[in-house]
């Protein structure tokens, strides 16, 4: 058996967020756990189908994410979650709807320039030619975590380095 806990991934468009969740899903299931990934391709089409990218519309999204993750791990599985989550406050008031150590907040970090230099979907493009507006790290500002229980430099990092600096925290903490 294992703990449930929330996985709540942190950091700017394209640092590795997402990617970084699912190749943890992965190794988690390999392991014999249940898990979930909430990303922008399950989330913002269904449940926030409603929201945009505007600052309430982004402290709403990461509320109704904190609000699934809660009762996703009350049913014993884990939560993964790779959102932008920008503001510092969003993510403390998820922290606090979950029991003491079950939001284990890991910050994706990747600079600017390297996601910039990557922008695999284009966006960054887009929001420099102003054909996007409030665009994390560009035009809608991002906060750096402050005391995450993890900071990932998926930035500068391999993907499967970044996989194992996860599980190690995991098992040291006696969550797997
Ligand atoms: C930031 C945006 C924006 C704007 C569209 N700002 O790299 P992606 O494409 O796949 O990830 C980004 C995703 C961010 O959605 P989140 O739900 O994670 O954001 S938040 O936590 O802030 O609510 C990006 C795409 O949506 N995208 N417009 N203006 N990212």
């Amino acid at each position: 058996g294992h703990r449930s806990v929330i996985l709540w991934f942190t950091g700017l468009s394209g640092a590795g967020k997402s990617t970084l969740a699912h190749a943890l899903e992965e190794r988690l299931f390999q392991m014999g756990m249940r898990t979930f990934v909430f990303d922008g391709d399950n989330v913002r089409h269904g449940l926030c189908a409603d929201l945009g990218f505007s600052a309430e519309d982004r402290v709403e999204n990461i509320r109704r994410i904190g609000e699934m993750a809660k009762l996703i791990i009350e049913a014993g599985v884990i939560a993964l979650t790779a959102f932008i989550s920008p503001f510092r406050s969003d993510r403390e008031r998820v922290r606090g709807l979950v029991r003491e150590g079950d939001f284990i907040e890991i910050y994706c970090r990747a600079s600017l320039d390297a996601c910039e230099a990557r922008d695999v979907k284009g966006l960054y493009a887009k929001a420099r030619a102003g054909e996007i507006t409030d665009f994390t790290g560009i035009s809608s500002p991002y906060e750096e975590p402050e005391s995450p229980e993890l900071v990932v430099d998926t930035g500068s990092r391999p993907l499967d380095e970044c996989v194992e600096q996860v599980i190690a925290y995991l098992t040291d903490h006696h969550f797997i």
